[in-house]
């Protein structure tokens, strides 16, 4: 089950609250949302003369990140400026960005008696977390406001990010991390992954074509979010358009191409991370278009020829990465994936594999999608 370094975030829950100044006293706080990563819990405050009010309070995973000082700055930094955009815009900030509420005492965040750190933001009203693209507008909208999100930031210094995951999307040395988890096999566990790890080790060449491409210059380095699934995106409950980006751990210098295909990994296709029925796995080659529309359309013209020429490619790759990641997590003992089932880590890897290959099967008509574009 899921590995909390510092102990479960309900020991020090009561601490957290009372670090931070909510505005009207707490009357509940409940764990909320279906991340892999973080503890997350929905605050309910009641005002005296007001209607209740919430907000979102969260430990910050520490198996995940080491540096919450960096990964504070980067979110106040990135929001701070997101704000100016959309204010310029003429959106709402306080909608469509998050914000960051400080703890009494001004840091960033809190720390707890047992090294936790945890962090407030305001709770984002009348929208919905979607866990799968119940249709193509749905889906095309998360696109829109993920290509804005690349367009609103076109200007932002990346290289003052700090890296809150070193190598997080660096594909060559995921398959390194896993080569040694199968050579480790810390619970024997590698001869029941055969089928996957021969299935990755196959693809091996495909890991370096991304970084090649930024090693001769031939894809930019921008701000990226890096975990751009659709459960990290508020839609309006009413109008179904995107309202705000979540999630803003992984917040970085990276590649366009990476936000595309990991939305594309999650998104595109009419099953859960985790379904066990792989023939019900398959990339909608429809939903793969209509995300690539609506997220060119968003960024404005922000990317190069190169990186809508490669976005297949990002599609593939951040797919086989996270098929990569989920099964040195399985080998190594569940210890950064939430799990709420044992072998679900093996699950995942499953479905990753499954849509990689039906990615090369489709390849042809992909690329001719995107050249569309160029
Ligand atoms: P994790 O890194 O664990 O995925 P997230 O930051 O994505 O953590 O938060 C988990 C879930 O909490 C999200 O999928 C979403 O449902 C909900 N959530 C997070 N922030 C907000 C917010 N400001 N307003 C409303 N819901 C939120
Ligand atoms: C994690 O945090 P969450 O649940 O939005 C992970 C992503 C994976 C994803 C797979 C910081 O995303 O990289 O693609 O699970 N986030 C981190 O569902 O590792
Ligand atoms: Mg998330």
């Amino acid at each position: 089950m899921n590995v909390n370094l510092d102990g479960t975030a309900e020991q020090c829950l009561a601490e957290a609250l009372s670090a931070f100044d909510f505005g009207a006293p707490v009357v509940g706080a409940l764990r909320y949302g279906q991340g892999h990563i973080n503890d997350t819990f929905v605050v309910h405050t009641q005002p005296e003369n007001a209607c209740c009010g919430r907000f979102i309070l969260q430990r910050i995973s520490a198996a995940a990140f080491h540096r919450p000082d960096q990964l504070m700055e980067n979110i106040v930094g990135v929001t701070e400026y997101l704000r100016r955009e959309i204010l310029n815009s003429g959106g709402d900030p306080e909608r469509e960005t998050l914000r960051v509420i400080r703890p009494r005492g001004g840091s960033l965040y809190y720390t707890d008696s047992k090294g936790g750190a945890w962090r407030v933001y305001p709770f984002i009203e009348n929208t919905v977390c979607y866990q799968m693209a119940e249709s193509p507008a749905l889906f095309a909208a998360s696109g829109r406001i993920f290509g804005r999100f690349q367009r609103y930031l076109n200007g932002y210094p990346a290289h003052t990010l700090h890296e809150t995951i070193p190598r997080f999307h660096d594909t060559e040395d995921r398959l390194r991390k896993l080569k040694d988890a199968v050579a480790a096999d810390k619970l024997g566990r590698a001869a029941q992954c055969r089928r996957e790890i021969d299935f990755v080790l196959e693809r091996e060449s495909d890991c370096s074509v991304a970084l090649q491409a930024l090693r001769k210059g031939e894809l930019p380095l921008r701000v990226t979010h890096n975990d751009t699934k659709l459960n990290n995106v508020l839609m309006d409950k009413d109008t179904g358009e995107g309202v705000c980006i979540i999630d803003l751990d992984t917040v970085m210098q990276g590649l366009s191409i990476n936000d595309f295909g990991d939305s594309i990994r999650f998104g595109a296709n009419h099953n859960e991370e985790d379904e066990r029925d792989l023939s019900k796995v398959n990339l909608d080659v429809g939903l793969f278009e209509s995300y690539a529309q609506a997220f060119l359309e968003g960024a404005g013209g922000a990317l190069t020829a190169n990186e809508i020429a490669f976005l297949p490619w990002g599609a593939k790759l951040m797919t086989l990465e996270c098929g990569i990641r989920f099964l040195t997590d399985y080998l190594d003992g569940d210890a950064y994936f939430h799990i709420s089932r044992e072998g679900q880590n093996l699950d995942r890897c499953r479905t990753q594999c499954k849509l990689v290959a039906d990615m090369e099967r489709h390849w042809d008509e992909l690329r001719k999608t995107v050249s569309k574009w160029l």
